[in-house]
């Protein structure tokens, strides 16, 4: 596996420095600055690229390459972003960068309800509580059709939720669900949130399907002639929220969408924390049935409870048998080189992280602090090198 580490750019408090240190030799980043939908030029890629190897490192993928809400929605322009999004694969290329990781989630990117759940051992870590999520969406949003969506016993249980929040705790509730996370590109005021989430009332999970579809296969020729790895991240949580749908959640959206376009170029990013949520997705079949279009690994655990809510788990705890998902990743590298394909390390980075010993002062990125995936990445390059000296 190449040992990657996500960097969000020269603003970011975890510096490049520090991801050597971490002994990662890839970077994952993106050009933040530019609005969602528009050209990413050479020359601002070469400019990031040559920070990066200025450091000692190498861009080795790209997270994410944002897919402008009118592609989701197949309104307004989408044409000229879907003809964007190819000129950006093609300027990448000319760069020699070849791994693009994207999502499909409409309005949302990741959600979580708490940024700072305070664990056992005094580190905090990222959480999704059912209840919050219900209350938000019910008694903040009010959104029109919420009343519906739940039952008759979920709506008294979150409404008690609601009524036991402070005004500051409802402002923290509402930050970290619309506001956006590291990554997310997009955040949202109330009145923005209820309209993007009116822009989906006709839009049904089929036809988010087909629209997937339909950029994927309008993208495909030039991903294929630019030799670029497109890899869709999972949606995270994997389940519709707020009424409107999720298309790449479950074993079912992946077998899909690889059955649709079955181009190697149109490749998974496979997060373990993410798929991971499900306690019916077996992650380890769908990864082997896959396995072959697999560009980019993202690995970290979650806990989850019968409820429906999770917290991110220390990387080898949790329900992710990470044992087995390491062991797949690095069985799926030596059938690659055996065949002979180029791409026989995959990029995998330690997904998020907790906020734990001197970092518990800083204020760094919600899950990208420098210390807890530094321990992730540790720990899961003891774990690969483990395997592979016991004679896998
Ligand atoms: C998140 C997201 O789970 C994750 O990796 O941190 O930022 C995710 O990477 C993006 O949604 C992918 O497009
Ligand atoms: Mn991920």
């Amino acid at each position: 596996m190449k040992e990657s580490f996500r960097w969000y750019g020269p603003n970011d408090v975890v510096t490049l420095a520090t991801i050597r240190q971490a002994g990662a030799k890839t970077v994952v980043s993106a050009l933040h600055n530019i609005p969602n939908g528009e050209v990413w030029g050479v020359k601002e890629i070469k400019a990031h690229q040559t920070i990066i190897e200025k450091a000692g490192l190498e861009w080795g993928v790209v997270e994410s390459v944002p897919i402008h809400e009118d592609i989701k929605q197949r309104i307004g322009d989408f044409e000229v972003y879907i003809e964007n999004y190819k000129k950006t694969l093609e300027n990448l290329s000319r760069c020699g960068i070849h791994t693009v990781c994207y999502n499909f989630m409409p309005v949302l990117d990741w959600t979580r309800t708490h940024l700072y759940k305070t664990l056992e051992d005094g580190s905090t870590a990222l959480s999704y509580e059912i209840n919050a999520l219900r209350a938000f969406d019910l008694y903040i949003v009010k959104r029109v059709h919420a009343q519906q969506d739940y039952s008759a016993q979920e709506i008294y249980v979150a409404k008690r939720y609601y009524e036991s929040l402070d005004d500051l705790q409802i402002k923290s509730l509402t930050k970290s669900i619309i506001a956006g996370l590291p990554g997310a590109e997009e955040g949202y005021t109330m009145e923005q949130f209820n309209k993007q989430i009116g822009g989906y009332s006709n839009i049904d999970t089929e036809t988010l399907r087909s629209h997937l579809i339909e950029f994927l296969k309008a993208l495909m020729p030039t991903a294929e002639a630019c030799k670029i790895n497109m890899c869709i991240h999972p949606d995270d949580p994997p389940y519709s929220l707020f009424g409107i749908p999720r298309v790449v959640s479950s074993a079912a959206d992946i077998d899909l969408l690889f059955d649709a376009v079955p181009s190697l170029n149109n490749g998974l990013t496979f997060c373990t924390g993410s798929f991971g949520v499900r306690a019916d997705n077996n992650l380890l079949e769908m990864f082997t049935k896959h396995a072959e279009r697999i560009h980019f690994l993202h690995f970290r655990s979650t806990q989850r409870d019968e409820e429906g809510n999770f917290h991110e788990a220390n990387h080898l705890e949790g329900d992710v048998d990470m044992y087995a998902m390491v062991k797949a990743a690095l069985t799926e590298e030596r059938k690659r080189k055996n065949l002979g394909r180029k791409d026989c390390e995959i990029p995998m980075r330690p997904d998020h992280g907790h906020q734990m010993l001197d970092d518990l002062n800083k204020t760094t990125n919600p899950g990208y602090s420098a210390i807890g995936r530094l321990k992730g990445l540790a720990e899961l390059r003891g774990l690969a090198m483990g395997i592979m000296r016991s004679g896998f």
